[in-house]
């Protein structure tokens, strides 16, 4: 097993990792900037490294204040968390060079799931469903190609970048007048944004829900899914609420996604946790991008699977081959999450600032994954996460009345939070039957 970890990344999910280092016996090193002294993970850590300034891009983005941090605190591991480096295949790829091993997939497999067309193309190779598209990157000096795929695939069709992803270098086309312009648009924001214009096309999906398949590897020819999650209430791309397992799915297509999912994972190589990011329509499914991370919803899979995905990180990192058969995970309920932001439940905007008194809830099947505590101050820097609230039920009405009252019982005094949103999400009649769409709650909010 590893002896040391380092944890790189901050607030709730630094939390997290610590939790699961000391349930193994790893010793725990946090790095963190000067405005995050005060993290709750920071105290409980054996050591602490201050690794930069406040900004994100000269601290928890810093590639070598964070190895140098490894190497004086003497670490066996880095484990990345969520955003900030966590997906940056040339981290991974220095940390591992510099002796340590990346608590993630090899270099090679986040550089290949990094660039979208070739997640795709790798994906459709080993028999995951695809979007119709255009099966590669786009001819974007060839006009008449390029409308002989948009007319192939049919419009409405979407233009994406090959190194987007989350919703960023996106555009929907209607029809072949706007196609051309529309590419080159797209193209040129990519190429600014990320330094690469490649961009491709799919099938335009109208309404679709957003599901997403768990996953653990142990790169040494054994994967297993944790079935699913449904991930649909979003808002300008911003998950509010997950739930696992994904409500109402057929349940054919469903074995069969899944089935593909564990295939996919031995035929790449693929090492650690990740995510097979879905659309799902019609009762069909269609892969859009693969997440080669913990991901912040991961709690709702440990709620109905009763296995701890950090945990399974931290082993799999240590070389241990998977102690866990498919046939012995099963789904034992039903699980929600709700994202608590310190922002304004109307408009959305960041709330920083002292948090005066904090209660959490609790009670059976309640967990709160949150680093807050009273006389707290959330930094103005970060990520608005607060808290997740996640409740687990033998069904999932037992488990939504349980979100439902936790929500009312939650305190955070001092700083204004998205709590109401919630409290008026889980009182949605659409919401109680499941299944909504992507849309939904833009619509509800009238947006
Ligand atoms: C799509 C789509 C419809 N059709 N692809 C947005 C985030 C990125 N991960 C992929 N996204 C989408 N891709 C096709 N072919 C609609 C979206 C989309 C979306 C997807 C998941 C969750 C929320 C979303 C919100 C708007 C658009």
């Amino acid at each position: 097993m590893l002896e040391k970890v380092v944890i790189a990344n901050r607030g709730e999910i630094a939390l997290r990792i610590l939790r699961a280092c000391k349930e193994l016996g790893i010793k725990t090193v946090a790095v963190h900037s000067k405005a995050d002294r005060d993290l709750m993970h920071v105290r409980l850590a054996d050591e602490a490294v201050c690794i930069g300034p406040a900004q994100s891009a000269a601290s928890y983005l810093n590639i070598p204040s964070i190895i140098s941090a490894a190497e004086v605190t003497d670490a066996m591991g880095i484990h990345p968390g969520y955003g900030f480096l966590a997906e940056n295949a040339d981290f991974a790829e220095q940390v591992e060079r510099s002796g340590f091993a990346f608590i993630g997939p090899t270099a090679d497999v986040i550089r290949l799931m990094g660039d979208k067309v070739s997640a795709i193309k790798a994906m459709k190779k080993t028999g995951v469903p695809t979007v119709p598209g255009s099966d590669g990157p786009l001819p974007v000096h060839d006009d008449a190609k390029m409308r002989e795929i948009a007319n192939r695939i049919g419009y409405p069709v979407i233009i994406k970048a090959a190194s987007g992803g989350g919703g960023r270098g996106m555009r929907v086309v209607n029809s072949e007048a706007s196609l051309v312009n529309s590419v080159h648009v797209t193209q040129s924001e990519a190429a600014a944004a990320f330094g690469d214009g490649t961009v491709y096309m799919e099938k335009f999906l109208q309404n679709p829900r957003h599901v997403e398949v768990q996953v653990l590897a142990d790169g040494q020819g054994n994967a297993v899914h944790l079935y699913d999650r449904d991930c649909s209430m979003q808002r300008r791309h911003q998950k509010v609420v997950e739930e696992a397992p994904a409500p109402h799915l057929d349940p054919e297509s469903r074995a069969k996604v899944l089935q593909s999912c564990v295939d996919a994972c031995i035929k790449i190589g693929y090492r650690g946790a990740g995510t097979f990011e879905f659309l799902y329509e019609d009762g069909c499914f269609y892969f859009i991008e693969m997440n080669t991370r913990v991901q912040v919803e991961h709690p709702v899979t440990e709620m109905i699977t009763g296995v701890d995905i950090v945990k399974e990180q931290l082993r799999i990192a240590s070389g241990l081959p998977l102690s866990l058969k498919q046939e012995d995970i099963k789904i034992l309920g039903h699980s929600f999450e709700a994202r608590i932001n310190a922002e304004d439940a109307k408009t959305f905007m960041p709330c920083p600032g002292t948090v005066k008194h904090f209660h959490a809830p609790g009670g059976f099947g309640v967990r709160v994954d949150s680093h807050l505590y009273s006389g707290y101050t959330v930094p103005p820097h970060y990520d608005s996460l607060i808290a997740k609230l996640i409740c687990f039920g033998e069904d999932r009405e037992t488990a939504l009345t349980r979100l439902r009252n936790s929500l009312d019982e939650m305190l955070v005094d001092g700083i204004r939070t998205n709590i109401p949103l919630h409290q008026d999400i889980t009182r949605d009649a659409n919401f109680q039957e499941g299944g909504v769409n992507i849309h939904y709650l833009e619509k509800k909010l009238g947006l």
